[in-house]
């Protein structure tokens, strides 16, 4: 366990508590020690095997021994026990956004509900607000919380279903009875959020295959066991696993189908209606005038768009949005893969909230193959993220010159991720801003503003010569945050006019700009930076998401300022100037 997981067990403790009505004292002890525990450099781990974790600040010899217990056993008994106390539908009410144990024990005390159905019923019916301390805003609040975490338990985010699915089909081609495998449906296309993982394979023993699948120590339970097919839950997780044996010579059209999407198969199988052919999981077929069908294609899905007159769909394009016409027109997007990616401009130092230090993250970035890695931390303003004096920013520019002395084969860009405050103004003046090498604006604050305010604050964001990117521009945050209303036309518009480039935000809460958005960013003409927003270096390896949204985009190379060679960019970043 790393220090953020056991930082958050602390946290769950001292939520528990204050759901139970504990003395203030002891809610707080945990919640300090949370503090400490994500402000600290160093590896609690280690600090562990050293036995000096008391000398850190608000953890004596109890908090102390608790943490060597979770690094030694991977868990904590103290909170396992403390968890049994409470009934479980308090600790799911807990994983609401914005509602937190002072307000949960307040309706628990006051209405006795304890299930999230409960709540949503009496926040429906108007009840909570009749009691004291909850206002009708609040009411409103919660539901709209109810609707995001009942969004977030029935979808899992890529990034995590990938590695589920990577560890099943890892363990499955184990198996000699296996020939082919795939994962198809929304993983294959890339989505941000899957609802569930579809897993094809071919093999002339198909039940010795499921047999297998459903023993496999990566299952937590079986739902469904047939001869070809079925279906599980992933150990720690809520995601469901479909395993489908195939026949060889039904895999593509099986593959093509149970990719999808769902509006893709309509359309396909439209076309096939107009050229005489039927098209459906179990292959493609001629029809006679007689109805009389015959097979014509099924092993690959190559064979199959080659005899539908379509070049070969990539699977991430494939949603009906004009992806069908194109192939037959043979004018596809050329999209780009991690390779094309010459730099990183978005990532937090030990200046602002990023762990590592500048020096480390150009190392990391230079053996990932980058050309020029861009250090983005907030600006004053952003206090919880650690923002950045003034004075700093010198500092930080002193630095960074020094680094491109001694460091070759990369360049380090000297940037910033500035606040655009609530009233539209950008947090550092322009007389510091021109002494970066490049600008992010981005909205941290002020989400609630009304769709006009909010565009206002981007449009005149784009406006400032000095500002290249504006970072995250819907806010959204998964499983907190919806996207903020904003007039996209407008933002479009401002930024074509401008030079400023739209960023897709690779982090997993993120993925921001949508690949809707980005695709109208591309019609559009505006320009896309993929930034992996991180605050350590093992999460520049997010970029990876960013590409998987821009290839659903349809983004080519020369969409996206970091494909441009580093004295390319500088010149573009200079163009507003
Ligand atoms: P998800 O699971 O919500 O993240 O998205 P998908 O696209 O993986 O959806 P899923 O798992 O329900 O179905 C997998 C694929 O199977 C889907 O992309 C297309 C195909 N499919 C499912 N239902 C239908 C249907 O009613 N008609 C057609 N044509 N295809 C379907
Ligand atoms: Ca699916």
């Amino acid at each position: 366990m790393d220090n953020k997981q056991i930082a958050n067990i602390f946290r769950k403790i001292a939520e528990i508590l204050e759901l139970q009505g504990a003395i203030i004292f002891r809610i707080r002890a945990y919640e300090r020690a949370a503090d400490t525990i994500e402000r600290l450099g160093a590896e609690l781990k280690v600090m562990a095997e050293q036995d000096t974790l008391t000398t850190l600040s608000g953890i004596g010899k109890d908090l102390s021994d608790k943490i060597k217990e979770i690094v030694e056993t991977g868990s904590l008994k103290y909170y396992g026990d403390l968890k049994k106390e409470v009934p479980e539908g308090l600790l799911q009410m807990l994983k609401i956004s914005g509602l937190g144990p002072k307000t949960v024990k307040l309706i628990n005390d006051n209405l006795k509900i304890n299930t999230i159905e409960g709540l949503e019923k009496a926040a429906r019916e108007g009840e909570l607000r009749k009691i004291e301390g909850i206002r009708e805003k609040t009411e409103e609040n919660i539901l709209r919380g109810i609707d995001l975490f009942k969004k977030r338990e029935e979808r899992t985010l890529f990034y995590k279903a990938s590695d589920i699915s990577d560890k099943f089909i890892e363990q499955l081609k184990k198996m000699k009875e296996i020939d082919k495998i795939e994962s198809a449906g929304s993983l294959r296309r890339k989505k941000w959020t899957v609802k569930d993982i579809d897993i094809l394979v071919t093999s002339k023993q198909p039940e010795k295959v499921i047999d297998t699948f459903v023993k496999l120590s990566l299952v937590s339970e079986v739902l469904a066991k047939g001869s070809t097919k079925s279906s599980v839950i992933a150990k720690d997780s809520n995601l469901q696993v479909d395993l489908r044996v195939l026949e060889a010579s039904k895999f593509g059209s099986a593959l093509m189908h149970f990719t999808g999407s769902k509006a893709f198969n309509v359309k396909l199988r439209q076309l096939a209606i107009k050229k005489g052919y039927k098209v459906s999981e179990y292959g493609l077929f001629s029809v006679s005038p007689d109805k009389k069908e015959e097979l014509i294609a099924g092993q690959t899905e190559d064979e199959i768009f080659s005899r539908m007159e379509l070049v070969y769909i990539p699977p991430e394009l494939r949603e009906d949005r004009g992806e069908i016409e194109a192939a037959q027109s043979n004018k596809l997007p050329e999209l780009i893969n991690i390779q094309d990616i010459r730099g990183d401009l978005h990532v937090h130092s030990t200046y602002s909230d990023g762990k590592d230090t500048i020096e480390i993250i150009a190392q990391e970035a230079k053996r990932l193959g980058y050309r020029y890695i861009g250090i983005s931390d907030h600006s004053q303003s952003l206090r919880v993220a650690n923002g950045m004096s003034i004075e700093n920013i010198f500092k930080k520019i002193e630095e960074i010159k020094k680094l491109n002395k001694s460091i070759k084969g990369i360049e380090i860009l000297c940037g910033t991720e500035v606040d655009i405050l609530p009233d539209g103004t950008i947090d550092y003046p322009d007389s510091v801003l021109k002494e970066l090498d490049f600008c992010i604006a981005a909205v941290h604050s002020g989400f609630k503003q009304t769709k006009e305010k909010l565009t206002k604050r981007i449009v005149s964001a784009c406006k400032n010569k000095y500002i290249n990117i504006i970072a995250h521009p819907t806010g959204v945050l998964w499983g907190v945050r919806e996207e903020c209303e904003i007039d996209f036309d407008e933002v479009l518009k401002a930024a074509l006019e401008n030079d400023t480039a739209l960023e897709i935000n690779c982090h997993p809460m993120r993925g921001d700009l949508n690949s809707l958005n980005i695709l109208k960013a591309r019609r559009a003409g505006v320009k896309i930076a993929i930034g992996s927003d991180a605050h350590i270096i093992s999460e520049l390896k997010f970029m990876d998401l960013g590409v998987n949204l821009s290839r659903r985009g349809w983004l080519e190379k020369n969409d996206i300022i970091n494909c441009m060679e580093v004295s390319k960019l500088e010149k573009w970043l200079q163009k507003k100037q």
